[in-house]
């Protein structure tokens, strides 16, 4: 299948979630769950795609069908290849929840016990190379999803604030989509939206 693909990039101020991040892995030392950057990801980009739902699609044939749930796959990097297990319902589920079948997820990917319950219904997926490096990069479309996201490493880059340059941390964000569906204004308003939850997560209660 021939995807006209194009890929928008753009910037996420994440100093304070990140802060969070950090705060939350000390409370939770114990627990021995570890909450990481894409269970905050898969969140955004669930309150992203509540907010415009043609991301949230996937073409049959001249059909688009519009998804009423959020099952967010992820890119697993294992010894065998790329896959990609999927969280089911990530809107019913809480950060602490996600980070947990990730982790599980995760590990059964590396030790090639996915199952294809495990991988299917994907509405929209998210492939993060933050804990590797990069800057920016084009991630190829899942079909029949219609969009996906790519995050990169974050970096303490100068911002200036109106008075001064603050060390901000910046994450690369990546969203590739599928000309057919959706429109590049869209994909702009898209990253916009989730740069601005994840500068205040506050914002998903909106
Ligand atoms: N910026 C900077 N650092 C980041 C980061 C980001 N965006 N995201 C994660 N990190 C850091 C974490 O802080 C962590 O550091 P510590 O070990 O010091 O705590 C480290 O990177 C590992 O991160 P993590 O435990 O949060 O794991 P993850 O969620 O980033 O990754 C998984 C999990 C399964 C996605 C990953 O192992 C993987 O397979 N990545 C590759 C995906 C891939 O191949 N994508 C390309 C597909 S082509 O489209």
């Amino acid at each position: 299948m021939v995807i006209p693909h194009v890929t928008n990039h753009d910037d996420a101020d994440i100093t304070e979630l990140e802060a969070f991040r950090v705060q939350l892995n000390k409370e939770n030392e114990k627990s021995g769950i570890k909450v990481t950057m894409l269970a905050f990801l898969i969140k955004a980009c669930v309150a992203a795609l509540k907010k415009f739902p043609e991301f949230n699609a996937s073409l049959d044939g001249e059909q688009i069908v519009l998804k009423q749930y959020f099952h967010i796959g992820f890119a697993a990097d294992t010894p065998n290849g790329l896959v990609v297990p999927v969280i089911r319902d990530a809107d019913k589920k809480g950060v602490l929840q996600i980070s947990q079948e990730m982790s599980d997820l995760a590990k059964k990917a590396r030790d090639g016990k996915l199952g294809p319950t495990d991988m299917t219904g994907g509405c929209f997926s998210i492939s993060s190379l933050g804990g590797i490096g990069g800057r920016y990069f084009t991630p190829i479309i899942n079909a029949p999803e219609v969009a996906i996201l790519g995050v990169c490493k974050s970096a303490t880059e100068p911002k200036w604030d109106g008075k001064a340059f603050q060390p901000r941390l910046m994450l690369p964000l990546s969203l590739s989509w599928d000309h057919r569906v959706i429109d590049g204004a869209a994909a702009a308003r898209f990253n916009a939206y989730l740069g601005q939850i994840l500068a205040d997560f506050r914002r998903v209660l909106l």
